[in-house]
């Protein structure tokens, strides 16, 4: 292991062979059809053991877990290893995932477990940036039953969860631009343009982003983050819509800019704010008086970090702007989407709808998924009854 002043980009988060860089990723499916199409897109280059795949869907969680997702799970440490092995140091591992499909909660959790128990991992920080159903408009049974199936390790596993769904991501970009169309792309370069903004805290400024998360978290359960993003901006546009620094901190605190909605208002107990410019922030790493009037539970300061680098067109008609930024809240409002999950996935399951798609699941995490959930939201609901008590 090298210190922490000898981080290069070199040999991190890429390896770099004769002036090449290889992003040190795992790309991994239950079926072919994904990594083929990731694999046809010639933009970037890939290494030996950056693709797995099996033969088909899981469509379950319990196909996920239990037996498509096990034929490939130990390829896929095998693999994970292979690669952590050409690397100077590992702080993390960084999984984004959908949680709705059988692979993204089946297969994904079980690969989670799998890095603590035959991996060896346990040390290691993993934080998740999930696509979630949407909490307003979710109503495909499997994608319910998936989600839920996939709390416990959510909770139990990870060290952070980013939360993210496509509605709210579609809503987000349609209501601040004036385009066509919106496909997965789009909303794939916004979740990715602040997963790079986060892990370039490190790679472009070599801070440490270790406590990034943990600093977020008021008790080990409570992980679950939602990012708020700004700005999006027409090319036409740029230069009547960049913003002064307060007048950006206020937008990104709009309830629009959230890319996972709850139908409570925001609560919130932390908040960071990460920007991303080229220039150094004055603001950077110090307290300032508009993100700190957020009304933090308890009165916690907020963190705020940058990562000093240009940013990304996240779409072809956007302009590439010299600031944006992700707020991260810890927000108490996510009780209401967890009561809203849970709650479809009782009514589903009385029913019996669908189970038959289910065979070979246990009962017995069905019982456990469905407790977790509970108290994962009765916890965050505890943070409403404080506020009325001081009241
Ligand atoms: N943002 C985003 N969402 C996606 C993407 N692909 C799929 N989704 C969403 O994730 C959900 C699950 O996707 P699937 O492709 O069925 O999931 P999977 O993890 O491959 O699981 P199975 O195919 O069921 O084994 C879909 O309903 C979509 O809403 C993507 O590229 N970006
Ligand atoms: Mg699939």
């Amino acid at each position: 292991m090298k210190k922490n002043n000898e981080t290069t980009e070199k040999n991190y988060i890429y390896d770099e062979v004769n002036g090449n860089h290889y992003p040190l990723a795992l790309f991994v499916d239950t079926d072919d059809r994904m990594i083929h199409e990731v694999q046809r897109n010639k933009s970037g280059k890939f290494k030996k053991h950056s693709f797995l795949h099996g033969k088909e869907d899981a469509l379950t969680y319990t196909r996920g877990f239990y037996t498509v997702g096990r034929r490939i799970v130990d390829q896929a440490l095998e693999y994970i290893r292979k690669q952590i092995e050409t690397m100077d140091r590992l702080d993390e591992f960084v999984i984004t995932s959908s949680i709705s499909g059988g692979t993204g909660s089946g297969f994904c959790c079980w690969l989670v477990d799998e890095l603590d128990w035959n991996g060896g991992y346990s040390k290691v920080r993993k934080n998740g940036f999930i696509i979630f159903p949407s909490s307003k408009v979710a109503n495909n049974v499997l994608g319910i039953y998936n989600t839920v199936l996939a709390m416990p390790n959510m909770i139990g596993y990870f060290d952070s969860i980013t939360m993210f769904d496509n509605q709210s991501m579609y809503n987000f970009i349609d209501h601040q631009l004036d385009v066509d169309f919106v496909d997965y792309s789009f909303l794939n370069n916004l979740v990715a343009q602040i997963i790079s903004s986060y892990t370039g805290i490190r790679r472009f400024n070599q801070e440490d982003n270790s406590a990034f998360f943990s600093n977020l978290c008021p008790s080990p359960k409570l992980h679950f983050y939602i990012p708020s993003y700004g700005k999006l901006t027409l090319i036409n546009d740029y230069v009547r819509k960049e913003l002064e620094q307060r007048e950006f901190i206020q937008f990104l605190k709009k309830i629009d800019q959230k890319l996972y909605q709850c139908s409570n208002n925001p609560h919130y107990i932390c908040s960071t704010l990460l920007l991303r410019k080229r220039q150094f922030n004055p603001f950077s790493g110090r307290l300032d008086q508009t993100i700190n009037n957020l009304n933090n539970q308890f009165g916690q300061t907020s963190q705020i970090y940058q990562c000093k680098s240009s940013n990304y067109q996240v779409l072809p008609e956007l302009a590439e702007m010299k600031q944006t930024g992700t707020l991260f809240s810890n927000d108490a409002s996510i009780a209401s989407s967890l009561k809203a999950l849970e709650k479809r996935f009782s009514y589903a399951y009385d029913q019996h709808a669908f189970i038959g798609g289910f065979e070979g699941w246990k009962s017995r995490d069905i019982y456990i998924a469905r407790d977790d959930l509970k108290q994962l939201q009765h916890e965050y609901e505890e943070f409403f009854t404080v506020d009325n008590q001081e009241i």
